[in-house]
């Protein structure tokens, strides 16, 4: 996410809150998450922006089968390590709080083993 202002060079955007509704166990009608994005220009002027994210059930899977070959295993984990440490666009963030950390970490392990 990206914010453009006209009297700022930087605008500072920020990821308030995400995860407002996941319902794991209801796939059918398809689960949601809302992030809320807020954006901060130089004077202290501020925009939200609320983005809702649908997931159909067959796609939530195995986020953490990261090469996407049907299980959780060692080639995952070495592409999650290789991203480590990520803020911007990262491709192994699991839980979806826009870095890769050690909670990331510790959902692959938790899931390592699993078939998706
Ligand atoms: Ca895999
Ligand atoms: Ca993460």
């Amino acid at each position: 996410m990206t914010a453009t202002d006209n009297c700022s060079e930087y605008v500072e955007v920020t990821l308030n809150h995400f995860f407002t509704q996941l319902n794991l166990d209801d796939c059918d009608t398809g689960d949601f998450l809302t992030r809320t994005w807020t954006a901060i220009d130089g004077c202290g002027n501020l925009t939200i922006h609320e983005e809702v994210i649908t997931m159909l059930g067959d796609e939530i899977g195995c986020p953490e089968d990261l090469n996407g070959n049907g299980s959780v295993e060692v080639g995952d984990l070495l592409l999650l390590l290789a991203d480590f440490g990520c803020f911007t666009e990262c491709s192994a963030d699991i839980d979806g709080d826009g870095a890769v950390t050690v909670n990331d970490i510790l959902l692959l392990l938790a899931a390592f083993g699993d078939s998706c």
